[in-house]
């Protein structure tokens, strides 16, 4: 899973990136309008693990990760005429956006429309998208009704089937609304996945807190769904992601922070994707797999291995809050609460799976 911070050059993006991944990339207060990308791996907190490392005194504990790319090169004017090469790859390929706004005020970082306004600032990029992906829709559309014409009865039927989404997104996105809020079918989504509309991806909006928050810095308005909002201090959470762990957490007591952003980013991130964490223990490790909410044994078998997936015979569950009220998968065993699941099960949050396969 990968999200892309984006937001106006001297938003606060790379220092969120930095505060989120424990990096130590440049900041800056000159604005960047080049493109630029920096990508981290980083885990997902998962206590859980802990647990059952001790439990089944396994070998080695593997986190499920999740990735950050701090795209820079995003500002008003960038949806003129549609966007090509690296910068479109990047922004067509995350899961989600995390949309950094600038909040804090400053006399040595300059904002590149000089006040602090936070709805322009959302509106102004979220603008830019609608614009790109109607310029998506229109192009896909000239193709589609060229190949009608061209090729009239032995037109592709497949391709002639787009047309009525299409037309329906174009009159979404002219009247100035994001994709996201379409209703759209899974066959729907399937359809278009293959263009990367930006409008349509979850985004979680970051407000970029100064040392001072006042209430009307963090009062935002946006309609549409498959969205939330937040607010982080940035540079603050840097510094503290560069502090060794004990000295991080008197800085976060005397700070008054409870949750580090970088976990609670994680967090609505997981919950605004529609994802969650199956597990797995032994001796050997202890390890969290993320899978969409609703995907079954099979599909979560095969985010372990194909292998897995094409023999698998049966899933062995026990839920992660069963096996610590007994203790161990013996005891759990011995009472017979452990449940025999077929390639149809719907995997719970937190389920602890033993998959049985042949050969
Ligand atoms: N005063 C203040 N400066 C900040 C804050 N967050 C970021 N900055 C500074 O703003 C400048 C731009 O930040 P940067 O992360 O490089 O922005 P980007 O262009 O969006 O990547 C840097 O000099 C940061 O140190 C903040 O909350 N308060
Ligand atoms: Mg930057």
């Amino acid at each position: 899973m990968r999200l892309g911070i984006m937001g106006l050059p001297n938003s606060g993006k790379t220092t969120l990136f930095n505060a989120l991944t424990g990096g130590n990339y440049a900041t800056s207060a000159v604005s960047s309008k080049q493109f630029e990308v920096n990508t981290a791996i980083v885990n997902v907190p998962d206590p859980r693990l802990d647990v059952l490392e001790a439990m089944y005194q396994s070998k080695k504990k593997v986190y499920t990760t999740i990735t950050f790319s701090d795209i820079a090169g995003l500002d008003k004017g960038i949806g003129q005429g549609g966007l090509t090469g690296p910068l479109r790859n990047e922004l067509a390929s995350v899961d989600g956006f995390v949309h950094v706004i600038r909040t804090f005020r400053s006399d040595t970082v300059p904002h590149p429309y000089v006040t602090v306004d936070i709805q322009r600032d959302l509106e102004i990029l979220d603008g830019e998208f609608l614009l790109l992906d109607l310029v998506t829709v229109e192009k896909r559309l000239e193709r589609l009704h060229n190949e009608t014409r061209i090729k009239g009865k032995n037109a592709d039927k497949a391709l002639l089937d787009e047309i009525p989404l299409l037309e329906r997104m174009k009159t979404h996105l002219e009247a100035e609304k994001a994709l996201r809020d379409l209703d759209l079918t899974p066959a729907e989504i399937r359809l278009t996945g293959g263009f990367g509309f930006l409008s349509l991806k979850p985004v979680l909006i970051v407000l970029n807190l100064g040392d001072e928050v006042k209430p009307e810095d963090t009062a935002i308005r946006y309609s549409y769904k498959n969205a939330v909002h937040v607010g982080i201090q940035a540079a603050l959470e840097a510094e503290l992601a560069q502090l060794a762990p004990d000295d991080r957490t008197m800085f976060m007591e005397e700070y008054g922070v409870t949750e580090l952003s970088a976990d609670k980013v994680i967090r609505l991130a997981y919950e605004l994707l529609h994802v969650h964490s199956f597990l797995t223990a032994g001796e050997k490790e202890v390890r969290a797999w993320t899978i969409p909410v609703g995907a079954t044994a099979w599909e979560a078998a095969g985010e372990i291995h194909s292998d897995i997936q094409q023999r698998f015979i049966r899933a062995e569950v026990i839920p992660y809050d069963v096996l610590v009220a007994e203790g161990s998968e013996k005891a759990v065993k011995a009472i017979g609460k452990m449940r025999l699941e077929s390639k149809d099960y719907v995997v719970q949050n937190g389920d602890v799976i033993v998959f049985r396969h042949s050969g």
